[in-house]
């Protein structure tokens, strides 16, 4: 297992890459470009600056999250054709920089989706929040909320120049079924497939966040059977998933453990966090510490171990805690914390194996 941290870029996160080299045994950046829109190419030169950013540090930027789809190619419009020529391009210059993974979702409209991003925990820490009754009819109340609340940054997928034309979107997917949605997405892998045998990147695909529809629009990759069909209809060791144990386990019914044991050489990328179930189908997003909430971490943990895990894998969001201003979901200390226990679950298992 490669252990790597999530990094929005310099100017562009309250996290330095300093504060990450001091966090144990990370050795890989997950990074993004994200000034960029959906669908316009990633040159070389603006990667090779990246590129710069992490030498110093000896990291890796083998893993990218995300490189995101332009609607027009989850719509199926017939302008799709020029955006896939564009990613496919976007890939091959970032296979000149030894990437390896590119994490990514199907997701229409919005990205993940919370109703509060500072709620208020017993321990005093707070951290992001779903309720159910809110996510009804009208997203437009949720998205100005969400726009408002995010300390001055950008949360990745809530882009103010998209969330401007949310009626426009929400206009253009109407006629996007499941069915159609399903097909869209087989379109696209087929059209990429052949550059990422070309350029060894694996596309790893992000579960739905929550896993249900949501103001009527339809979600995808929400289970396990999803999943099945997902790797079945481009059965192709290239056509990935980032497995994302708290986007799954929003759904009490879906057993996490369970998936990695069955597809553990598909995941690419592992995305392991925590969160706690209500009665009411709300939920909140609480420490890694295995018995805080309600997903398994240490099954999931074990599941990868004993599958001789060899990929990526990122503590995911952190509760907001000792007072730390941060982009939600995504300081520093939390997730650190949330490193050395997934480091600590891992080390273990390695003893009781002999392998340390
Ligand atoms: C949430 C993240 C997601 C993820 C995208 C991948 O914090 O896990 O936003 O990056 O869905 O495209």
């Amino acid at each position: 297992m490669q252990m790597t941290f999530r990094w929005y870029g310099e100017g562009n996160d309250s996290v330095s890459l300093a504060d990450i080299k001091q966090i144990p045994g990370v050795t890989g950046i997950v990074w993004a470009l994200h000034n960029k829109q959906a669908g316009e190419i990633w040159t070389i030169e603006e990667i090779q600056e990246v590129a710069d950013q992490l030498a110093p540090y000896g990291f890796n930027m083998d893993v990218v999250e995300s490189v995101n789809i332009h609607d027009d190619i989850k719509i199926g419009l017939p302008t799709r054709d020029q955006y896939i020529e564009n990613y496919k391009t976007t890939l091959r210059n970032l296979a000149e920089f030894g990437v390896k993974v590119v994490c990514y979702n199907f997701m229409p409209v919005f990205d993940w989706t919370r109703t509060d991003l500072h709620h208020p925990l017993p321990d005093g820490s707070n951290a992001l929040y779903y309720e159910k009754s809110i996510i009804q009819e009208d997203p437009k109340e949720m998205t100005e909320y969400i726009l408002k609340s995010c300390e001055g940054y950008t949360m990745p997928g809530w882009e103010p120049e998209r969330m401007a034309r949310l009626s426009e979107l929400f206009e253009a997917y109407r006629p996007v079924t499941k069915g159609k949605l399903w097909e869209n997405l087989k379109y696209f892998l087929d059209a990429i497939m052949p550059t990422c045998h070309e350029c060894d990147i694996k596309m790893a695909i992000h579960q739905d966040d929550p896993p249900w529809d949501i103001f009527g629009l339809p979600r995808l990759l929400v289970d396990s059977p999803a999943i099945d069909r997902f790797l079945s209809m481009v059965d192709d060791p290239y056509n990935c998933l980032t497995l994302c144990s708290g986007s799954l386990g929003a759904n009490p019914g879906n057993c996490v453990a369970e998936i990695i044991r069955k597809h553990c050489d598909r995941i690419a990328f592992a995305h392991v966090r925590n969160l706690k179930h209500y009665k009411n189908g709300d939920f909140s997003e609480v420490s890694h510490r295995d018995c805080d909430g309600d997903v398994g971490i240490l099954d999931i943990m074990k599941a990868y171990h004993d599958c001789g895990f060899k990929g990526y894998m990122r503590p995911d969001h952190g509760r907001h805690i000792w007072g730390e201003q941060c982009r939600p979901g995504y300081g520093l200390y939390d997730r650190a914390l949330g490193i050395m226990y997934l480091w600590g679950c891992w080390d273990m298992l390695d003893k009781t194996e002999g392998k340390v």
